[in-house]
Formats: structure tokens, sequence, C-alpha cells
């Protein structure tokens, strides 16, 4: 299904929802990485849709203390959707490299209005050592990056929650998070209120990498067309992925995150995917965004015979 149709690269240059500038450089160090080559040499065309830029802003004034540069992250959001929308209709598959994981309501507001408006709808696989579902109110950092997947499902920022117009983008039924090693007091209630489907690093050890994706890939396609992967990069271990501003011990190895993008790829539901929180100037030697190519090549049907 993915090999025919064309993979629309669209780089998200934001990082004011986290907590460390330099997220909005990925775009061109995944570029750098040799992305582009990376995925022809597997036999895939690629365009490359240049970046969404973000609009003017003033830097040094964070705005609401409880959801940082709310402001800006909307209105990249509106930009990011609408060319996250225009790659779909022209019948290509949006890859979308962050910038922080607050890109992610652009992103999801793009492949969520798109279905919806053809009457059909989208499942989302998160993968990620966080859960993202904290709120203003319940927020310990007030970085919008903790926030995005809570909005996409209708809670948080109204202007965040509402870039799909409809609220909320997604039916929590199709959504599930993989990954996970930390989540906030309030993350965990609202979880538990949603009914949202969670594999933590603890199932990932006791059932393996290949029987969680089973149930996910499941889970994100039981009535919908496929599904959109959030993924971000502080889910894989530092050890793979160091360049990442929000490290937490304990994540995927190499083989586990690439086990987890070969079943993607597999399944054939792929609609859309964001690679996110890769932060070069954490990085050493563009290790990150390498590993990030590396795994791209493994969401998008790479073989290795
Ligand atoms: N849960 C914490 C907060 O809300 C840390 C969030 C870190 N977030 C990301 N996104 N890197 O997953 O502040
Ligand atoms: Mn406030
Ligand atoms: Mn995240
Ligand atoms: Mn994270």
């Amino acid at each position: 299904m993915i090999l025919d149709r064309t993979i629309a690269l669209i780089g998200a240059p934001m990082d004011v929802g986290g907590v460390y500038r330099g997220a909005s450089l990925a775009p061109d160090a995944v570029r750098i990485a040799g992305l582009i080559p990376a995925l022809e040499k597997i036999g895939l065309r690629v365009v490359d849709r240049g970046d969404v830029r973000m609009p003017a802003f003033d830097a040094s004034d964070d705005g609401d203390p409880h959801a940082r540069h709310l402001d800006v992250i909307v209105a990249h959001g509106e930009r990011l959707r609408d060319e996250v929308r225009a790659a779909l209709a022209d019948g290509q598959v949006p890859l979308v490299i962050g910038g922080d994981h607050a890109i992610a309501c652009g992103t999801i507001a793009g492949v969520s209005s798109f279905h919806r408006d053809r009457g059909t709808s989208a499942g989302l696989i998160w993968f990620d050592a966080h859960g993202d579902m904290n709120t203003p109110d319940s927020s310990p950092s007030g970085n919008v990056h903790g926030m995005p997947l809570a909005s996409c499902l209708g809670r948080g920022p109204k202007r965040l929650v509402e870039l799909a117009g409809a609220v909320p983008m997604l039916d929590v039924k199709n959504c599930v998070l993989v990954g996970v090693h930390e989540l906030d007091r309030g993350e965990r209630a609202l979880i538990r209120e949603f009914g949202l489907r969670i594999y933590t690093m603890r199932e990932i050890d006791q059932m393996g990498m290949q029987r969680v994706m089973e149930e996910a890939i499941e889970i994100a396609c039981d009535g919908t067309d496929g599904f959109h992967l959030s993924f971000d990069v502080d889910g894989c271990d530092e050890s793979i992925a160091p360049g990442t501003g929000t490290i937490v011990p304990g994540g995927t190895s190499w083989r586990e995150s690439h086990l987890f993008m070969e079943n993607i790829a597999d399944c054939g539901k792929l609609l859309s995917m964001e690679l996110v929180e890769i932060n070069p100037l954490l990085d050493t030697k563009n290790k990150t965004a390498k590993l990030a190519v590396a795994l791209a090549q493994s969401a998008l049907g790479k073989l290795i015979y």
C-alpha cells in the first residue's frame, strides 16, 4: 500500500513547546542525515514539501505559565494542519519531522479533518517515554509538549483542542500509547478516565515488542481506515537516542525500536507519521537524526533480504 504512494516530507521546526531550544533544527538535521536518499534507496518516491515556518513571535515572553507559548503553538499548528491536509489531498503519505511534540496537535488536526470530511476515521499509535496526557491544570512544567495527546482527545487549551474543528480529533477507542516509562499523577488519572489503552516498558519486557505491536495495531485499525504514528524519540533508550530534551532511563533498544517500526510497515495500515523531539543541539554527531532515518526506513518497508 505504502510503496505505490509518494512520501511527503514536511518539516515542522518548532521548539517552544519543550524545555530546551534546538528541536526546531531537526528537520534540517534529518535531511542532512540522508532521509531522502535513504527512502529512495528502498524504492520510495519522496517529495520534500519544505518546512512549515514558525510565525514571528516574542521568545522572551512565555505567555501563560500553565501553557507556555500557546499562541504561537496554535498559529503554527494551523499552518501544519493545512499542509498535512494538502499532502493527503495530493494522495501522499505525510512524513512530518518535528519539532517538539506539541506539533502533533497540528499534524493530527490535519489527519483527523481530512478523514472526517470523507466519512472515514483514523486511529493513532503514540510511541513515547511520556504520556503527553497533561492539561494546563495538571502539568508540572507548563510545557505544551507534555499536553498534545490529551488535547487531541479533547482535553486541554481550547484553541489547541479545536484545531481540527470537531472535538475530539480522535476516538480514544482507536488510540494506543506504547513505550511509556514516566507518567505524572494527573496523566494517570486522565488515562483511566478515558480508558486509553497503554503498553508501558514493563509490558514490552513481559510480552515482547512483537505481541505488544500485534495488539496495538489491532486497536488502532478496528473500524478505521488505518492509523497515524506519532513517534517521540525519547521513548528510545538514551544509548541510541541521546539527542533529545527529556531523557528518561530505560527506553527501547535499537532492535525493539525497529521491530516496532517493522510491524507498522508489515500491517500496511500507516496513513501518516511524525518523528519528534530530535534536538541536534543536544546530540552527538547527529546520531539521533541518523536513528530517525533508519527508523523511517523500517516503518516504510525496508527489507533486509
Ligand atoms: N510530563 C512532563 C511534563 O508535562 C514531561 C513531558 C516531557 N515531554 C516530552 N514529550 N518530551 O513527550 O512536563
Ligand atoms: Mn493560567
Ligand atoms: Mn512526547
Ligand atoms: Mn516524550
